[in-house]
């Protein structure tokens, strides 16, 4: 019977845990490792990707084999808004299922107690019930833009759930709303819609320019978690035994959401507003909208006692501050 360690003998409760961050100088990761460090978590392990490419599965098996962490947040992985899906497709399913299939076995093989798998909401199917519980996933076709990178997180949720039906590992899948925070992409080709809206409107106002481009109709509705609230409910839910997370998600899948939305011309208005820039809007639609609307139904996570707390607005603020500070776009 998979999962009935206690808590109170878990390495997932003792503060020099072995902790290995996978990706943790990317959005995720490096909100995660704040979080750890702010929680007083000193025995994490971090590697660059010079140091450790997990594309390559020798490598990644050697590093598990001389490391043996206790516990596992797999944040690393192959990323981009709308844009960056479309135009390298190869990349975000192939990198995506190297890297996770030689996490998730390593970690495995090598005796981690807990692993928790980063991924995303757009593996729900595109006409999705909103918002959208966990058992919708797999119950009909894909948003075709993203299929190649939902495709292999949802090979990854397989592979969790798998490892844990037939070997008892003890593994999360935790499916992200759409995310932003410090540390985001702003790249205007590869990134997701705020950071580049921040970007886009940031320097619209510095060069005085009369409008602002912005992709697709405006219409599609997104739901916005900021990254250091995800990195919080990795915490919370670290902490949460294995019959407890047995009972609380399906199958061992949860949504990490908001539980509101907003169209792409509300966010555009409230990015605007923060930015302090007053022009005209103007919409692209010869670029793609993507899936019309992607809210996550977070009664899950709620149930266990968990809510996001970083009002949009003031994320947003705090982000673009953090943008405008590192001299981004000047
Ligand atoms: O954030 P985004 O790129 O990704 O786009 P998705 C969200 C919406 O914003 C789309 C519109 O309707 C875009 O057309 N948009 C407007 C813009 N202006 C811009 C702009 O300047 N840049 C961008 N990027 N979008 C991604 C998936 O989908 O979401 C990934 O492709 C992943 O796989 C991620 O799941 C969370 O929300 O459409």
């Amino acid at each position: 019977m998979p999962g009935t360690r206690s808590m109170e003998n878990s390495a997932l409760m003792r503060k020099d845990t072995k902790l290995y961050i996978a990706g943790h100088t990317g959005l995720v990761g490096s909100a995660v490792l704040r979080a750890m460090r702010n929680e007083g978590f000193s025995n994490l392990i971090v590697r660059t990707r010079e140091q450790l490419d997990l594309t390559r599965q020798a490598e990644v098996e050697a590093f598990f084999r001389e490391e043996r962490p206790d516990v596992v947040i797999l944040a690393a992985a192959k990323v981009g808004g709308v844009g960056a899906n479309n135009r390298y497709p190869a990349d975000f399913i192939g990198i995506n299922l190297m890297i996770q299939t030689h996490v998730i076995d390593a970690a495995y093989r090598n005796g981690a107690e807990r692993l928790i798998f980063l991924g995303s909401s757009c593996i729900y199917p595109r006409k999705a019930p909103q918002p959208m519980k966990e058992e919708h996933l797999l119950t009909s076709p894909l948003e075709p833009t993203n299929e190649p990178y939902a495709v292999a997180k949802i090979a990854g949720v397989t592979m969790c759930r798998s490892y844990y039906r037939q070997y008892g590992f003890d593994t999360l899948n935790l499916q992200p709303t759409n995310l932003y925070g410090p540390g985001d992409n702003f790249d205007l080709e590869t990134s997701h819609v705020l950071p580049a809206l921040i970007r886009k409107f940031h320097e619209a106002k510095e060069q005085r320019k009369p409008f602002v481009t912005l992709w697709g109709s405006g219409t599609p509705r997104r739901e916005f978690l900021h990254v250091d609230d995800l990195a919080d409910a990795v915490l919370f839910l670290l902490r949460q035994d294995s019959e407890t997370l047995d009972r609380a998600s399906y199958h061992r899948l949860i949504n990490v959401g908001v539980g509101e939305d907003l169209s792409i011309a509300d966010l555009a208005t409230l990015i605007g507003e923060s930015v302090g820039y007053e022009g005209e809007i103007r919409y692209d639609t010869s670029k793609p909208d993507g899936t019309p609307r992607k809210l996550l139904d977070v009664s899950r996570l709620h149930s266990l006692g968990w809510t996001a707390t970083t009002p949009l607005r003031e994320g947003i603020e705090a982000t673009y501050r953090w943008y405008r500070d590192r001299s981004h776009g000047r």
